[in-house]
Formats: structure tokens, sequence, C-alpha cells
């Protein structure tokens, strides 16, 4: 068992780690070399639960049609990357009701001022019409995700650092009032934290900005190779600094390509040799060269939805055995539920 607010010292028990995604819609590159990369290298050396947060979804406008359809694929997705179901957890948010609970309890323990400062909630917030209480708490449920299950490493891109430093003051503001209980959250970013836009590099891909905003993992080819092709590299003449634009392509490469290829067109480039045409053709090959299995797996999975409702149901089970007997815990901590309601003893 897990010591009480920090890792336990026994070699035998592995860490928990903890991360979530949204069912918004695709995959898209930024997410999986971002975050799912490390969700499923991760997965071989610790305890690993994994969630699709349908909860945080809702934070803005949403189509309930179109939710559960949207969670089923994301697990599908997820498998086809190579999460392994027999090594972590994997399920989805809304099927653990204690998630909102200790949301509810964290609430109590964050400062309004602390969440003002939340620079995703700003951003966020100028893209809808009708900004939700729920969009601007979005980060003390994200607390309430890792921390129902005591989790210390989470997986993240760069963008979730701050919600993650915020986690931390939580944890840390409920175990100086109620006792030693939770763990110090550390994030573990991958090599590349921060993908940028193929269309406009220097902001992060992302699917809220439009589709020419992001390559998706399952995109066909033919899509991929003209977001490839009409990504934008020098806005200007050439500086002794990549581009922002340059840069990203280079990033890519570096993480489908192998090292020789990669060292090989860095050598033009600082050369001053190198045409982007060819950069780009490189780009499209490796990338589709990781893709292409993943995306034939996920065709699969496909004609398997029913096994990957059976993966998240045994997974619900798994993570509310392990919330279930945290909660109670927490509730006797601070003095709430039927449980520890012994008043006059
Ligand atoms: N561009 C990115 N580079 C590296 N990592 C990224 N992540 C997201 N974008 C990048 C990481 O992916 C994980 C899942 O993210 P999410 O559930 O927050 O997904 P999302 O917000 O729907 O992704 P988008 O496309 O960025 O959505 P919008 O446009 O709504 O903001 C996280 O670990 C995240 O850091």
């Amino acid at each position: 068992m897990i010591a009480f607010g920090r890792p336990s010292t026994d070699p035998s028990v592995k860490e928990r780690v903890f991360s979530g995604i949204q069912p918004t819609g695709e995959l898209h590159i930024g997410n999986y070399f971002g975050a799912v990369i490390n969700y499923i290298r991760l997965q071989e050396e610790y305890e690993c639960i994994y969630s699709i947060v349908d909860y945080h979804a809702i934070t803005v406008d949403h189509d309930p049609k179109l939710l559960p359809a949207k969670v089923l694929a994301m697990a599908a997705d997820l498998l086809a990357c190579g999460l392994d179901p027999d090594k972590a957890i994997l399920f989805v948010q809304s099927h653990v009701p204690e998630h909102t609970e200790l949301a509810w309890i964290f609430n109590c323990l964050t400062s309004f001022g602390d969440l003002t400062r939340m620079t995703q909630f700003k951003e966020k917030a100028k893209q809808q019409e009708f900004v939700s209480a729920g969009l601007f708490d979005y980060p003390v449920l994200q607390a309430a995700d890792i921390l129902l299950y005591r989790a210390s490493k989470v997986p993240v891109g760069e963008d979730q650092l701050q919600h993650l430093e915020l986690a931390r003051r939580i944890a840390r503001r409920f175990n100086s009032r109620f006792g030693e209980f939770f763990p110090e959250v550390e994030p573990i970013l991958s090599e590349a934290p921060r993908v940028m836009s193929p269309a406009e590099p220097t902001m992060k891909m992302s699917k809220s900005l439009g589709e020419k905003h992001y390559i998706g993992v399952m995109e066909p080819e033919a899509s991929i190779y003209e977001k490839v092709k009409t990504a934008v590299t020098d806005v200007g003449p050439r500086g002794p600094e990549m581009s922002p634009g340059v840069a990203n392509l280079f990033l890519i490469l570096k993480l489908s390509a192998d090292s020789r290829l990669y060292d090989e067109l860095e050598e033009e480039y600082r050369t001053g040799k190198l045409k982007y045409v060819r950069l780009k053709e490189a780009v499209f090959e490796s990338l589709m060269g990781v893709l292409r299995p993943i995306q034939a797996r996920r065709r699969e999975l496909e004609r398997d939805l029913g096994g990957v409702k059976q993966v998240l149901e045994a997974g619900a089970a798994r993570a509310r055995e392990i919330a279930q007997e945290n909660m109670r815990e927490i509730r006797r901590l601070i003095g709430v539920g039927l449980e520890s309601f012994n008043p006059g003893r």
C-alpha cells in the first residue's frame, strides 16, 4: 500500500500514473506525440490509469447525441495507439461519480484568485459565447481526476503545466488542513511537449482552432499530405535561427524518422542547401510510417466496438474500486458522509 502523502519506498509497489483526454473529436499528432506516446511507454513501468474525461467535454457547448460515440471513438483511438487494457486501466470519467464529488470538496479548497490566473480559461473563454462556471472550474475537476487515485505522475503536454501546479497547491492545502493524504503531483513531458499548428506555427496544434491547424492521427493520407505540403515555413528571409514553422517540421521529423535521416536534413539546413519540398516529403513519409500501423489497428477496432465498450466497462469497475476506497477516507478526514456520521460519539 502507498504511504499517505508520499510514494512508497517499497520497490515492489508501483507508483501510480493518471492522465485524462477529452473526447472532443479526433486525436491529433500533438496529443499523440505530446501525451499519448507517454501513456503507452509508462504502462510498462507504472500502475497506469487513463480516463476519457467526458465531464470536461461538457464545459463547452456539446451535442448529447454525439458525445457517447465520440467517447467510444477516443477509446478505440487510444487502443489503436498501443494502450493495453491488460497493463493499464482505461475508463470513462462519468462512469466513476466520485470524480465530481471530490471536485466539489476541492472547490472549497481553491481560491477564486488562483482560478482567475489560468491562461487556458482566458483563451477558451474568448472562443465561447456562453462562458460556463464549469469551464472556469475545469482545473479543479482535473485536480480531482488525478488525486482521486492518489496518482503522483501525470503525462501531459506543456499546456497543462499550470493546471498541474494548481493540483499540487490543492493537495498541499488539503494535506495541511486535514492530514497527509495526497502525494506530490509531477508532470511527465514527452520529447514534444508543444507541437505547433502547421498553418500558424506560432500557435499550438489544436482542434478548436479549426481543421487546418491540426493533423489527425486517423486522417486520410491525402489530407495529411496536403497539410504537410502547405505547412508554413519561413515567412521572411531565412535567418540563423529556424523559423517556428521549420522548427515544427523538424520536430515532427525527429519524432517519426530514423536519426540518420534527421541528421542529414539538419546538416543540409545548416549549410543552406535544404529545399523545403524535400523536408516536407521526408516529414510526410516518416509520419505516415508511424501512423499507418495505428490507422490499420483502428480500422480493425472499428469492426469490434462492442469489445472496446467492454474494455471501458471493465476499466470503470477497476477505477471505481480505487476511487471508492480513497473517497471513503477523504470523507472521513473532512468529516462528511454517512459512514463518518456519528455525532455525539
Ligand atoms: N499541440 C500539442 N502539443 C503537445 N501536447 C498537446 N496536447 C494537446 N495539444 C498538444 C496534450 O494532449 C493531451 C490531451 O489533450 P486534451 O484532452 O486537452 O485535448 P484537447 O484540449 O482537446 O486538445 P486540443 O486539440 O488542444 O483541444 P483544444 O483545441 O480544445 O485545446 C493533454 O495532455 C495535452 O497537454
